[in-house]
C-alpha cells in the first residue's frame, strides 16, 4: 500500500498501525487517519443502528459521511507533498545520502535560500569572552567576585563565553567525541530503533531538525538523549552510554556552578536559579550532531539559526569549526581555545532575567573536508516548571517582557515549528 493511499474502514485502521510501526515518524499523520477512521466506524455503527430506528435519519447520515470523507480527503496530499514525503522516507540519514551518492551536487530539497547578509562572517573570535572556572570557584573572594562579575558580562554582552580550567579531562571529551561518531556507524537499521517521532522520546535518532515540519532538510543526522533526572543513552556502541553518563554527570556540575556565579552577577541568592528552576530535577538534554563532508557547503545549512530552548548549553566539538554565532547583527565564527568548553545562554534564562540576559542565536555550517561532530549539553528546568520572569528582576520601568510558560510546553512549541531564523521567544513575549 502507499503511504498516502485514501482507505476507509477498519481495514485503513489495521493498515495505518503497521504503516506507524514500520514509519515511526509518521505517526502525526496516521494517529489523524487512525482517528478518522475510528470515528467513521463508530458513528457508521451509531446511525446503523438509530437508521433501523428512524428511517429519516438516512439523509442526515449521508451527509455527515459524505462531510467526514471530505475530512479524509483533506489529509491526502498533493502528488507534490507524496513525492516530498517519499523522498524523505528515502533519505533518511544524510550520512546515508552523502554515502551513496558518488556526485558532486546536493539534492534541491538541502538548498537553503541565503540572503546576502548570512553570508558576511565578521572575525572577532579574539573578542569572544573566556571564562576561568578555577576562579569562578576560587576561595579566595576577590578572585571569585571578579570572575562573576565577568561571568555577569559575558552574558550580557554576548550570552556566549569558553570556558577554560574547567576539570573535564582532555581524554573524557575525547571519547564523547569518538564513541559518538561511532554510534552514527552503526547499520541504518540499528540506528533506526532509535528513531522516534516524538519530541520528548529519551533516545531520539534522526536528521535535520524535525522531518515533519523542515521545509528544507538541513546537512546533519543526530542523536538525542534525554540525560537526566533519568539518564537514557543507546546501549550501543558498547561503551557510548557509560561514556556519555560520566560526560553529563560532570557537565551538570560545572552548570550547577556557573549557575550560582550567574544568580549573583544577577543580584540573587547564589541558588536562586537552582531553586527556582528546579534545576535538581531539571530536564538535561544531550544532543550528538553529526555533519558529513558536503561537495557544495555554501548552498545547504548544518543548522540553521537558531536559539536553544534551556537555560545554558555546554557545547565542545571535534577540529572542524563550523559554529558561527550573532552578535549585534554580525555572524561571528567561534574557533574555541583548546580543551575549553563553549557555553551560550539559552530563552529560559532571557525569560527569567527578563530580557537582561538574552538568548544567543546562533548556527552550524558545513565543510567540504571531513565529518564536523558536535556535543551539545542543553540544561534547563524540570519539565514541569513554569517559568516567567523573576518578580526581583521586574518593575515599573522593566515590565515583564514574557509570558509564564511551562518548559515541557515552550520546547514541544520550539521542537514542533519550523526553526524559520526567529527565536521562540517570539510566541511568548508580551
Ligand atoms: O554544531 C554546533 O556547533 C551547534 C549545534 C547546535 O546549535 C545545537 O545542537 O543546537
Amino acid at each position: 500500500m502507499s503511504v498516502f493511499e485514501t482507505v476507509t474502514g477498519p481495514n485503513a485502521t489495521f493498515q495505518s498501525i503497521i504503516l506507524v510501526l514500520k514509519f515511526p515518524f509518521l505517526y502525526g499523520h496516521t494517529c489523524h487517519m487512525i482517528n478518522v477512521n475510528l470515528f467513521l466506524i463508530l458513528q457508521s455503527l451509531f446511525f446503523g443502528y438509530i437508521k433501523s430506528c428512524i428511517p429519516n435519519l438516512t439523509y442526515l447520515h449521508n451527509t455527515k459521511q459524505q462531510v467526514l470523507l471530505k475530512l479524509l480527503h483533506s489529509v491526502t496530499p498533493t502528488q507534490k507533498e507524496h513525492n516530498h514525503f517519499q523522498e524523505k522516507l528515502n533519505m533518511f540519514s544524510v550520512k546515508e545520502l552523502v554515502e551513496s551518492n558518488c556526485t558532486s551536487s546536493v539534492p534541491s530539497n538541502y538548498v537553503c535560500l541565503k540572503t546576502p547578509e548570512d553570508s558576511i562572517l565578521y572575525d572577532e573570535t579574539d573578542n569572544i569572552p573566556t571564562i576561568d572556572f578555577s576562579q569562578l570557584t576560587s576561595s579566595n573572594p576577590d578572585e571569585r567576585s571578579n570572575a562573576i562579575h565577568q561571568l555577569g558580562d559575558a552574558c550580557r554582552d554576548w550570552g556566549f563565553f569558553m570556558l577554560i580550567n574547567h576539570g573535564v579531562s582532555e581524554t573524557l571529551r575525547e571519547k564523547v567525541l569518538r564513541e559518538g561518531e561511532s554510534f552514527f556507524d552503526l547499520s541504518q537499521e540499528e540506528k533506526m530503533e532509535y528513531a522516534g517521532e516524538k519530541i520528548l522520546d529519551p533516545i531520539r535518532y534522526g536528521t535535520s531538525f524535525n522531518l515533519m515540519v523542515d521545509k528544507t532538510f538541513f546537512w546533519r543526522d543526530y542523536l538525542k538523549c534525554l540525560v537526566h533526572p533519568h539518564f537514557n543513552a543507546p546501549s550501543k556502541p558498547p561503551a557510548l552510554r557509560e561514556t556519555l553518563e560520566e560526560y553529563s554527570r560532570k557537565g551538570k556540575g560545572v552548570v550547577e556552578e556557573l549557575l550560582k556565579g550567574i544568580s549573583l552577577s544577577l543580584g540573587l541568592e547564589e541558588n536562586y536559579i537552582h531553586k527556582r528552576m528546579d534545576v535538581e530535577m531539571g530536564c538535561q538534554v544531550l544532543v550528538i550532531n553529526y555533519y558529513p563532508p558536503c561537495p557544495k557547503p555554501e548552498l545547504v545549512m548544518g543548522l540553521p539559526a537558531h536559539t536553544d530552548h534551556g537555560i545554558l548549553t555546554l557545547l565542545m566539538h571535534n577540529e572542524l569549526g563550523g559554529l558561527q554565532i550573532q552578535h549585534k547583527g554580525n555572524w561571528i565564527p567561534v574557533n574555541p581555545l583548546p580543551n575549553s568548553f563553549l557555553f551560550n545562554t539559552g530563552d529560559h534564562m532571557e525569560i527569567l532575567t527578563n530580557g537582561r540576559y538574552k538568548s544567543v542565536v546562533h548556527r552550524a555550517v558545513v565543510n567540504t573536508k571531513a565529518t564536523r561532530i558536535s556535543v551539545g549539553t542543553a540544561h534547563g528546568p524540570n519539565l514541569d516548571t513554569i517559568v516567567g520572569p523573576a518578580p526581583e528582576l521586574v518593575g515599573d520601568d522593566n515590565p515583564a517582557a514574557y509570558r509564564a510558560i511551562k518548559y515541557r510546553d515552550y520546547i514541544l512549541l520550539q521542537q514542533n515549528n519550523e526553526l524559520d531564523r526567529k527565536t521562540c521567544l517570539d510566541r511568548i513575549r508580551i
